[in-house]
């Protein structure tokens, strides 16, 4: 279902669909069930001429096990759900792979500030390019982003990659991507920010390799000529 809303564009896209699959089966269920529960014994029990109210503690034997079996059957699923968030979360947060390629994405009040490694595919070098609300990278490579906040808390969230990281001022925080598929795709600012947090949105373009080049080609002579 969220594969339909927003289409999943990264490697590790479709194990965060997974898991929020896995969430929807095993909360959906309990939800109906506890509901429905709920409204038949509120009609089962209404109230009735000549039946007198009775006093329930909870803790007669037969009424605990109500109780303690659906919760030792929930404490079970959530060890389920436990694991399987621990892992996605190690492979995205915590297992960086090599990177073919890093970029540096600075948020700030409000706009996105990317630079791009150029032809020399390094950071911090004279031929970098830099611009704003624009990421340009290459389908099916690695990627390293080096997220920094030039001011205030903000977000960088980017739906199609399932990838959502806050970016803290003082920090350099560096994670992973990896896009599978070309195309444009929003980027949005995640975490409240001010005023201008709503229009703090950027592009991700996503090229192939030549198409990739051909960008990099047009953009960082300008930008060299430019310094
Ligand atoms: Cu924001």
């Amino acid at each position: 279902m969220i594969q339909s809303l927003i289409e999943p564009v990264s490697t590790y896209a479709g194990e965060v669909d997974f898991l929020f699959l896995l969430i929807t089966v095993i909360v959906m269920p309990w939800f109906f069930l506890a509901e429905g529960m709920f409204f038949w014994l509120m009609w089962r029990f209404r109230y009735q001429e000549d039946q007198p109210a009775m006093y329930v503690t909870g803790n007669e034997p037969e009424l605990k096990r109500w109780i303690t079996v659906p919760h030792a059957m929930i404490i079970v699923l959530d060890l389920v759900l436990i694991a399987g968030a621990i892992r996605v979360w190690y492979m995205i947060k915590q297992d960086l792979p090599e990177p073919h390629e890093t970029v540096r994405v600075i948020a700030q009040q409000w706009a996105w500030g990317f630079v791009h490694p150029g032809p020399d595919g390094l950071l911090d070098t004279e031929d970098d390019i830099e611009i704003a609300d624009e990421l340009h990278v290459q389908v099916g490579e690695v990627y390293h982003y080096q997220l920094e906040s030039r001011d205030v808390l903000h977000n960088f969230s980017v739906p199609v990659f399932r990838l959502k990281q806050d970016a803290l001022p003082g920090r350099r925080i560096t994670g992973w991507f990896e896009a599978t598929k070309t195309g444009v795709h929003d980027i949005q600012c995640a975490e409240m920010c001010g005023i201008g947090h709503g229009i703090m949105a950027a592009r991700l373009f996503i090229h192939t390799p030549e198409e990739y080049q051909a960008w990099v080609d047009s953009h960082a002579p300008q930008q060299a000529s430019a310094r």
